[in-house]
């Protein structure tokens, strides 16, 4: 039998373990490009972000709201290369993000849904591109 010691030991040891193997997948494809809301401006920073596949073929982008002012959120539109991005909520604070892996050149437009508006079949406002370079 173990003594109480080593038995305390062995949990915390275990716990540790799945702790690590839970947390892995989720950084095995690095940030290529950060895209935060202005909030002053209702803008994107940047408004047009260009970014570069790596050795693997894929460019992964996250959108967040450092502003502790108001909620914004971002979907996709297809005016460039289509491509579906689904509407998410960006909490103040960087209190969550969105994110897509990309894996072809391209154009990818998007937009916050609640500083943007249709006009005449065209978005205009909080409206934004992603360069994807070939
Ligand atoms: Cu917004």
């Amino acid at each position: 039998m173990f003594s109480r010691t080593v038995r305390v030991m062995l949990v915390l040891t275990v716990a540790a373990g799945s702790t690590v193997l839970i947390a892995a997948p989720a950084s095995s494809i690095k940030t290529d490009k950060v895209i935060n809301v202005d909030n002053v401006r209702d803008k994107w920073k940047p408004t047009h972000a260009y970014v570069s596949r790596g050795k693997d073929g894929k460019a992964k982008v996250v959108w967040k709201n450092p502003s502790s002012a108001q909620d914004h959120d971002v979907k996709s539109i297809n005016a460039g290369k289509t491509w579906y991005l689904q509407r998410k909520m960006l909490k103040p604070n960087n209190g969550n993000k969105a994110e897509k892996v990309f894996k072809k050149g391209g154009n990818y437009h998007f937009v916050c849904t609640i500083h943007s508006a249709k006009i005449g079949g065209e978005w205009t406002g909080m409206t934004g591109i992603v360069h994807v370079r070939k």
